[in-house]
């Protein structure tokens, strides 16, 4: 998957790339060049000589996490943690040394890529051949709990992930509901050890490399200082709080009619398990629930794919088309023969989707277990844009194939999948006729529940781990700080009272998959920014959130001309490229849900919101 600070995806280590953990393989091709008084040549011999050790060892990460994501077993986890550790020992003694040319004069591309050397890594290891091994074995073995994660109850069979999600989507039975979510639950409590163990060794290793801890390495990757970063989130959660305000007191008052309010109470947060999502990150699985009755109908796009029979491949083409329709080569045949779409019957595999990228050549591959339905297919565009993105980039030298930052990374699909518009399903027969825009608050609706209730839950996750990493709480006082962030940002709360040992963040993917999450929200306003700039290149009058970009050439030679910079300039200069502006900002999603927040403040007249 993705070099460096590589996942895009999802996956944990492989996210790492530059990250993960830090081994002791001893690089000495690239050691010996170095000398005691460095010069601006060695300083370039030693990149060169680096990117080719990476290389390398990228490869050698890929494949071994490829094999151990799809056929979860003791040998391929102890594989693919002895690949991490290769590569964590090799990128942390790769940033150790490129601090000897921290006083050199150098031309731009060495100094960016000395840089990069020090801020890809994701999960730093010590300097120390034993913690790198211990530190490569617990992330790895995280990464698999996670994957094997089944609920069994005292009666009955066993069930995964994707069959309590169902429930958690579906039902709306408060006691079931309650069951699929605390039953998930039950796979962290013994991850919370290891993950304490985890970010001591990790912190170690930010030290060593002249951070205070993980988090301020992690908010370092944004070209700007660690608290200057921190600081955007905020302006950035500050423009689009009030609009997330709006819609948590409508969905509150909603879900009190349906549950009771002696079970969603109207001046507190909302119980995390009647949102339709096991997280409670995106809430359109209850849109049925909390929809404007509009004058004329939805689009249930799950519904269309069911009557058209699509199947998991047909989709997957389905999103490849729609990227060549902008002019993006179609996918390698290898691509097909190697991805895997359907979930098997008769082995543990990570099932949380992922974008992968073998080679830095065409190996390029998603790894998820499709389910036929409106969400799957957006997160097969979101896929496939980390994968053309990858491509993209594939012509740059090895430390600038990435994105611009990893907010870029998961912005490109998305922002595709924002152009999936009545227009577009009618482009492509999967709907009969296009919906006069008298129902498009219902459409906005359904995007809400979507993007804006993802927002404080993707600040959330960090602003937990980076609290962690800072020493705020340890293991008794994980669940604890935990609840207290899901409050004060979502505005959520557990169903009840947690088990002593509970260890929830450990039932989300990016936990025990070491991903920083950050990412996401950063994407979730990046994406409207581009969707917005790409629908002027196009010419599109309209509504923005009626504008698809299908088909328009224009569009999207601007978008690959951003895609193929990657890592190569700050990330300001590749915004500035696609959208004219070098700042992340709100407007374009304000705009985009204008007319929703208007409808949802007379809704919310006479409520009392907040929590
Ligand atoms: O993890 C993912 C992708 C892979 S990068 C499927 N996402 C986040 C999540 O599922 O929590 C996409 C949106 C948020
Ligand atoms: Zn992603």
């Amino acid at each position: 998957m993705i070099k460096f600070h590589k996942l895009l995806l999802a996956s944990s280590f492989s996210l790492c790339l530059f990250a993960c953990d830090p081994g002791s393989t001893p690089v000495e091709d690239v050691a010996t060049i170095a000398e005691d008084v460095p010069t601006t040549e060695e300083a370039k011999a030693f990149i060169q000589a680096a990117e080719k050790k990476l290389d390398q060892l990228f490869i050698e990460i890929n494949q071994a996490d490829w094999v151990y994501q799809n056929f979860i077993t003791q040998d391929s986890e102890a594989l693919s943690a002895r690949a991490n550790e290769n590569l964590t020992g090799a990128m942390v003694q790769l940033a150790n040394e490129a601090a000897r040319f921290n006083s050199l004069k150098l031309d731009y591309d060495t100094r960016r890529k000395l840089d990069a050397l020090r801020q890809g890594i994701v999960l730093p290891a010590p300097n120390d051949a034993a913690k790198n091994a211990e530190l490569a074995a617990v992330s790895t073995k995280m990464n698999g709990m996670y994957g094997k994660g089944k609920y069994c109850p005292e009666k009955g069979e066993c069930q995964d992930l994707g069959a309590l999600e169902k429930i958690i989507g579906e039902s709306r039975k408060e006691t079931e509901l309650r069951e699929a979510w605390e039953g998930w639950r039950t796979i962290s409590p013994p991850m919370r050890e290891l993950f304490a163990r985890e970010v001591e060794l990790a912190n170690e290793g930010a030290q060593d490399l002249g951070y205070a801890d993980l988090g301020q390495m992690w908010r370092s990757g944004y070209d700007m200082e660690a608290d200057a970063f921190a600081t955007e989130l905020d302006r950035l959660w500050g423009q689009v709080g009030p609009l997330y305000e709006a819609l948590h007191c409508h969905v509150r008052a909603k879900l009190g009619e349906t549950y009771g309010t002696d079970v969603v109470p109207q001046d507190g947060p909302i119980p995390a398990h009647l949102l339709g999502n096991m997280w409670a990150q995106s809430w359109e699985n209850i849109y049925d629930l909390v929809a404007p009755e509009s004058k004329t109908e939805g689009i249930d796009l799950t519904a269309l794919l069911a009557e058209q029979e699509y199947d998991e491949i047909k989709m997957v083409k389905t999103g490849e088309n729609f990227f060549s329709s902008l002019g993006f080569e179609p996918l390698p045949q290898t691509f097909w023969e190697r991805s895997l779409f359907i979930k098997p019957a008769d082995r543990d595999v990570v099932c949380h989707a992922s974008a992968w990228d073998l080679d830095d050549q065409d190996d390029i591959r998603i790894k998820m277990c499709i389910k036929v339905d409106a969400e799957d297919f957006n997160t097969i565009h979101h896929e496939l844009g980390h994968n053309y993105y990858q491509r993209a980039y594939k012509a740059q030298p090895t430390l600038y194939r990435n994105s611009a930052n990893d907010g870029f990374h998961e912005a490109v699909g998305d922002t595709v999948a924002l152009s999936i518009t009545p227009a577009y399903l009618q482009q492509i027969k999967l709907l009969d006729k296009i919906p006069s825009t008298e129902g498009d608050l219902g459409l906005l609706m359904h995007k809400a529940l979507e993007k804006i209730a993802f927002l404080p839950f993707s600040l959330v996750v960090d602003q937990w781990r980076w609290q962690v990493f800072a020493g705020k709480a340890g293991p008794e006082g994980y669940n604890d700080l935990w609840w207290q962030l899901r409050t004060k940002y979502q505005g959520v709360a557990a169903p009840g009272e947690r088990p002593a040992n509970a260890f929830d963040p450990g039932a989300k993917y990016h936990i025990p998959g070491n991903t920083p999450y950050t990412r996401y929200f950063l994407a979730h306003i990046l994406q409207f920014q581009f969707h917005r700039s790409l629908c002027e290149i196009a010419g599109d009058k309209g509504d923005i959130h009626r504008c698809s970009i299908y088909n328009n050439k224009e569009a999207g030679a601007r978008l690959k001309a951003m895609l193929e910079m990657g890592a190569s300039r700050p990330w300001p200069e590749a915004l500035e490229a696609l959208t004219g502006k070098d700042t992340m900002d709100a407007t374009a999603i304000l705009d985009y849900f204008a007319p929703l927040k208007v409808w949802l403040d007379e809704q919310n007249a006479g409520r009392s919101c907040g929590w």
